[in-house]
């Protein structure tokens, strides 16, 4: 059988190559290079997202499928095979270290929940077979709780029990065969978990559910002994009008209240961070300043449409400044990069699912190396320090101190008569430093 990416060589890091229309080769992304005394892959942790590339056939709200694939609809466990053959070639094509899944891009659904757990269990031992002989790891897995029209009102935020035991069954079985296949973390991204209108939700009451929901799968993690991450990824909208994962400070909030913020972290995705109104510095930032910094989805959004276009990045200086929220936070542990990330629909070709992660490795790899810059020259951090140095005083110190109260700190300032002085925040300049790194 002809393979789908057969005309296509692997791609190599050849920065002499021409970067005429077509060429498939790494121009920044040198796996083997060594960024802050780290190989470049092994700070980068890249993953395919099996959904985009494998499973969506290019619809949109107006029109379905444009892409012509040869396992579409990928309705039979023979079709889904094939989907892993085409799937796995790819992987190896990119020389990517990582993948990730939800068990609706694997195997189609079967007639009941253990059918449906079955084929998931078959098609992980196919999964199984291919890492060992040479395939990537699997940076995570997750089970699809919004596509099928049981969750149309949520999964563990469904006024219907019967639909939060039934999403009981599935994450549990997503979660078995991703701790089998030694995934590194448990995502769940909760897109029905929301409402479209408050006149008929009870906010309370789904908010209860969903934290209960989530201890229990970390109580099975431990049950298991699956020694990954299990992640939340924020999103403010899309597709219900509210999402309670609305962003990183809101999941703190909710992981906190429901005592999970030692046991979850989170995956932070460009897109998502777009749409609650944050940049994704913003978000990586609050996230490595919460302790909950776990992993990133990398794509981007078209900033003119509003929508989550989940479109492969390309805009370095906005990568640069999310790596180096990375690196400040020590680097990937158990997270990575994940292109949750699609082609366009108007983008039909094997070559253009292949140009596409092509593209955007080598913008990470920019990203990453300005970010490593930045980091080592210390120039940002230095200049960060300085706004900050009058705290560094004793009496500056003492106001944070148990002693300290707000009379005795007025009292302070009014026997000093003090009459701060405006000082320049020095944005533009900070600016023009950046610039000479990206
Ligand atoms: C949706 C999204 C998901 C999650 C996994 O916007 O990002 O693909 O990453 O369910
Ligand atoms: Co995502």
């Amino acid at each position: 059988m002809s393979g789908y990416f057969d005309s296509i060589a692997p791609v190599k890091f050849a920065p002499e190559t021409a970067h005429e229309a077509g060429a498939l080769a790494y121009h920044h992304y040198n796996p083997d290079e060594i960024v802050l005394g780290k190989r470049m892959e092994d700070h980068l942790r890249f993953a395919v997202a099996y959904w985009h590339s494998f499973a969506w056939e290019g619809g949109d709200p107006f029109g379905g499928r444009t892409f012509d694939r040869p396992w579409f609809p990928a309705d039979t466990m023979a079709l889904a095979k094939q989907r892993a053959d085409e799937a796995f070639d790819l992987f190896r094509i990119l020389g990517v270290p990582y993948y990730c899944f939800h068990d609706h891009d694997v195997r189609p659904e079967g007639a009941t929940l253990r059918e449906s757990r079955a084929r998931l269990e078959e098609i992980a031992d196919y999964f199984q077979a291919k890492m060992e002989a040479g395939g990537p790891k699997l940076l995570w897995g997750t089970a699809n709780l919004f596509t099928n029209r049981r969750y149309m009102s949520g999964a563990a935020s469904n006024p219907d029990p019967d639909v939060f035991a039934y999403s009981a069954s599935i994450v549990r079985g997503v979660m078995e065969v991703t701790h089998r296949l030694g995934g590194e973390n448990y995502v769940l991204w909760g897109g029905r978990e929301g409402y479209e209108t408050l006149l008929n939700t009870d906010l309370g009451q789904e908010l209860d559910h969903m934290g209960r929901f989530l201890n229990l799968v970390v109580e099975h993690k431990h049950k298991i002994g699956f020694k990954g991450t299990i992640l939340l990824e924020p999103k403010p909208k899309e597709p219900t009008k509210h999402q309670y994962d609305y962003d990183v400070a809101t999941c703190y909030g909710f992981l906190k209240r429901y005592g999970l913020e030692n046991e979850v972290k989170l995956n932070i995705e460009q897109g998502h961070a777009i749409l609650a109104g944050h940049s994704f510095e913003h978000e990586l930032a609050m996230a490595r300043t919460l302790g909950l910094l776990g992993s990133i989805d990398m794509n981007r959004n078209d900033y003119q449409s509003g929508w989550d276009t989940d479109q492969f990045p390309n805009n370095v200086p906005e990568i640069a400044l999310a790596y180096y929220e990375v690196l400040k936070d020590g680097g990937f542990t158990t997270g990575g990069t994940n292109f949750d990330a699609k082609i366009r629909r108007q983008s039909l070709d094997a070559e253009d699912l292949v140009a596409a992660h092509v593209g955007a490795m080598d913008v990470c790899a920019r990203g990453l190396k300005a970010a490593a810059k930045m980091l080592e020259e210390g120039r940002l951090e230095a200049a960060r320090a300085a706004r900050y140095k009058g705290w560094q005083s004793a009496d500056a110190q003492a106001m944070l101190g148990k002693s300290a109260t707000l009379a005795s700190i007025a009292d302070a300032a009014e026997a000093a008569g003090l009459d701060p002085q405006p000082v320049s925040g020095r944005q533009e300049i900070l600016e023009n430093l950046v610039n000479r790194y990206v």
